[in-house]
């Protein structure tokens, strides 16, 4: 009898442990976590929230970067992104001249349309196969052939001027 109290007790504790582990599991592998958020305006009368989630309705794009430094140098980086012109596009954007680009700590941009257009523009997440990380602010504009200053950090907010 007591035997059989204490293999119902494990058994117990082992079918918590593993219900627990899968719902870990589960929430981990996640494709709802948002893990960023840009504010959109210009497009409707009130901003919208473009996310994580959302751009993953987009589709990413890989992107061979050649970064040109101040000192004249150049490095290249293969960065993986979603195309500033297809999110625009996803969002339902419409006809637009020029597009800034903003960041958490308020450095912007104003791309021009031909640079937004560009196959060479994308909100990048993803840089030599890592993942930006929480303290390089996830999303990083990245310009194919543009000097560093373009490549705004930590973007936060996307203004579409008509
Ligand atoms: N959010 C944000 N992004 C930014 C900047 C900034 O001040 N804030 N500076 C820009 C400039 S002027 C340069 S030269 C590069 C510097 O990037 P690095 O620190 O990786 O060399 O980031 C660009 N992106
Ligand atoms: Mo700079």
């Amino acid at each position: 009898m007591k035997i059989k109290g204490i293999m119902g007790f494990i058994l117990i504790l082992a079918l918590t442990l593993i219900s627990l582990s899968a719902c870990s599991t589960d929430q981990g592998a996640s494709v709802e976590e948002t893990l960023w958020t840009i504010s959109v305006e210009g497009v409707k009368e009130e901003a919208i929230n473009f996310t994580s989630s959302d751009a993953e309705k987009v589709g990413s794009r890989e992107v061979k970067a050649r970064l040109k430094k101040k000192d004249g140098s150049e490095k290249e980086q293969t960065w993986k992104g979603y195309g500033l012109k297809e999110v625009l596009e996803h969002l339902d954007a419409g006809e637009f001249s020029a597009v800034v680009v903003e960041a958490q700590d308020g450095y912007s941009k104003e791309l021009p349309k031909e640079v937004v257009i560009g196959e060479g523009t994308i909100l990048g997440v993803m840089v030599d196969g890592k993942a930006l990380e929480e303290s390089d602010n996830r999303v990083q504009l990245v310009i194919n052939g543009k000097t560093p200053n373009w490549w705004v950090k930590g973007v936060a907010k996307i203004k579409v001027i008509k």
